[in-house]
């Protein structure tokens, strides 16, 4: 029999692993803004705060403890001596996807053109060239305010770009008091999930805040897969007292969706969350506890019929618990995308949320 310290760290192990780690490069010239395009799409104001490190004479890597992504940020592309840079820029990332652990391969890059000059230059072109060669590009045209052609222009020199997307990253005050809202930012996201590989998705949900709809439905995923299982766990009905088996299902999903929310994966969240939105006392039969409470919970979602869970009950709590869980960190993140809520106010939320799901 698991005790509750085993089932949080499997749970964690679990979800840290799926999630895995993404790698963006973003290119471009001096001020097109890319650092103001990475703090609008990036947790934490990666840009700003991150720890960089410079990997070419013209890229440094920027990451940032608890966020699981590694930025690329080149520059450079202005300088006379271009063309050396660009040959040691594409042997980084030769050697890198080379490597044996996925979570150090570039998954994608972003090639930022400002909209402003319309023109696109020389450098930007090789650039497009040999990054298409080694990883999906997405062509990004920066401080959008109107196109006039501009977008077809650029698909036509940069052929090679998976997409060319618009987007503006602050707002933008215009002199007769309007003001042009951010623009493009859910899309980028949602396009570059299209490129970058499925065991990548759960990373870029995890560090990114723009688009709030992609983090669900990556968590809407993990529920989907822990209810099969839970399902599964019951193809033949669980006996009451075998409940725990379920624990670790319910449990990892927690930390799973914990985790493309981007918030701390560490067991004292997790442990904060099980004990008490949960709650979960003593350290006897804690996963059969786990079930049960859950399943008290919502009461008309399942019953143990004839001394046993069935599978349709036992996914049913499961999705449950997860759609509850969603539904709070979407509340959270909806009013503040940057916001940091901590274990004790979300386990509130999630054991309020519950008592209302199952009135
Ligand atoms: N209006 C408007 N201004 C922007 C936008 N994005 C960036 N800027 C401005 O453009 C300037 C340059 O932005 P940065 O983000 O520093 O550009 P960068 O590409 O990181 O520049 P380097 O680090 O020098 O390579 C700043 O003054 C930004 O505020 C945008 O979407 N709209
Ligand atoms: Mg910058």
């Amino acid at each position: 029999m698991q005790n509750l310290d085993e089932i949080l760290t499997e749970a964690l192990n679990k979800a840290t692993r799926e999630r895995g780690h993404i790698n963006v490069l973003i290119a471009g010239r001096s001020g097109v803004g890319k650092s103001t395009l990475i703090n609008a799409v990036f947790q934490k104001n990666l840009a700003e705060t991150g720890q960089g490190r410079p990997v070419t004479k013209g890229t440094r890597e920027i990451t940032k403890e608890g966020v699981p992504i590694t930025i690329f940020d080149t520059r450079g592309l202005e300088m006379k001596d271009f063309g050396s840079t660009l040959v040691e820029l594409e042997k980084v990332i030769q050697d890198r996807s080379s490597d044996r652990d996925s979570n150090r391969h570039i998954h994608v890059a972003w090639l930022c053109i400002q909209e402003d000059g319309r023109r696109v230059e020389d450098a930007e072109i090789q650039l497009h060239d040999m990054l298409a060669k080694h990883v999906p590009l997405v062509t990004v045209i920066t401080k959008a305010r109107s196109d006039n052609g501009f977008r077809n222009k650029v698909m036509e020199l940069l052929p090679e770009s998976r997409n060319v997307i618009r987007v503006r990253a602050i707002p933008e005050e215009l002199d007769d008091g309007y003001t042009l809202k951010p623009m493009g930012l859910e899309e980028l996201i949602d396009l570059t999930s299209e490129v970058i590989p499925e065991g990548k998705r759960r990373a870029l949900a995890a560090a990114q805040k723009a688009n709030l709809s992609y983090k669900r439905s990556q968590a809407h995923k993990i529920v989907a897969g822990s209810a099969t299982a839970a399902a599964a766990a019951g193809a033949s009905p669980i006996p009451f007292s075998d409940a725990a088996i379920l624990a670790p299902i319910q449990v990892g999903m927690i930390a799973g969706i914990t985790s493309v929310f981007g918030l701390e994966l560490s067991k004292a969240t997790l442990s904060t969350l099980v004990t008490s939105a949960i709650g979960v006392g003593g350290a006897t039969f804690v996963g059969r506890t786990i079930v049960v409470n859950v399943m008290k919970f919502f009461p008309g979602v399942g019953t143990v019929a004839g001394g046993a869970i069935s599978g349709a009950t036992a996914s049913a709590i499961t999705v449950a618990l997860g759609e509850a869980y969603i539904a709070v960190l979407s509340e959270i993140f909806s009013a503040d995308p940057d916001a940091n809520p901590d274990a004790t106010t979300i386990a509130d939320k999630l054991k309020e949320k519950m008592r209302k799901r199952s009135e």
